[in-house]
């Protein structure tokens, strides 16, 4: 392949991510200095689980619909068979949300954007998930000490999402080819940046973690569901599309 090939990738993925992670990197400066009050986080905290679980499922399917938008504008995926479109998006967009929290997230006290403002892990305690919620910090924080840029954020989430070893995919190899390409554009813009020889490799070292995280998190809703079947049948319809276990294909694009 080309470096004009290349360059075209990179600047598609990158306008893409640009034009659907929903803040700034402006925005994001400015809100980093309203933080939750203690009384603020001791309200979130004093919720019932149920609340606070409906209220992170709203926030985590609004994300999601950014994700959609992302894939959608990434050349070549739209061309991808419709089967193996939503098998990419229900596998990896939580991985991607991931990646994408370290813009939202803040290394210098541990917090994270959350409805508007900064606040620590102790404001997802209600959720009784402080396992998965400690693993979720911790990727944040090992993620954020990369200091990634937004071009690498953009080509980094790319690549998660056209992964090739998802299962029940029928045309991995097409997934393949263009992971590749997303690849070699994500190395080209590091060694750009004269950054350390091994940056995409720690980049890459991070994904068991998030796989770890992602499974927690269906183990944890699978609970959940067990316990609060009401609560989670009015959870948003893309966050049950995405996250159901059962393999029913429906369709996180049309939501
Ligand atoms: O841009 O949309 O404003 C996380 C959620 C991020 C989960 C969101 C969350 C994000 C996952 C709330 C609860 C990542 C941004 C804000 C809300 C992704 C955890 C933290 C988006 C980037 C930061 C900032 C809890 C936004 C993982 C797991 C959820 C359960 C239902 C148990």
């Amino acid at each position: 392949i080309s470096v004009l090939e290349i360059d075209r990738v990179a600047q598609n993925v990158v306008k893409s991510h640009l034009e659907t992670c929903q803040y700034t990197t402006e925005e994001l400066k400015r809100l980093a200095w309203s933080l939750y009050s203690p009384e603020e986080v001791r309200a979130l905290q004093s919720k019932s689980c149920e609340a606070m679980w409906q209220q992170c499922s709203l926030q985590i399917s609004n994300a999601i619909q950014y994700v959609v938008e992302f894939a959608k504008r990434i050349d070549g995926f739209m061309e991808l068979c419709q089967n193996d479109q939503i098998i990419l998006l229900k596998a990896g967009c939580l991985e991607v949300l991931l990646i994408r929290m370290i813009r939202a997230f803040n290394p210098l006290n541990n917090t994270v954007l959350f409805e508007g403002k900064f606040g620590g892990m102790q404001m997802f305690k209600s959720l009784g998930c402080d396992d998965l919620i400690g693993a979720v910090f911790e990727l944040g924080r090992t993620l954020c000490r990369l200091q990634l840029s937004d071009e690498e954020l953009a080509l980094f989430t790319a690549a998660v999402l056209l992964s090739p070893d998802r299962p029940w995919l029928t045309e991995s190899k097409k997934v393949q080819k263009l992971q590749d390409k997303i690849y070699v554009a994500l190395q080209h813009e590091i060694q750009k940046k004269h950054s350390t020889e091994d940056k995409l490799s720690k980049m890459v070292s991070k994904l068991p973690l998030m796989k770890t995280i992602c499974n927690l998190h269906l183990d944890k809703l699978e609970f959940f569901r067990l316990l609060h079947p009401e609560t989670a049948m009015n959870f948003p319809p893309l966050y049950k599309e995405v996250f159901n276990s059962e393999l029913q294909y429906s369709d996180p694009r049309e939501s």
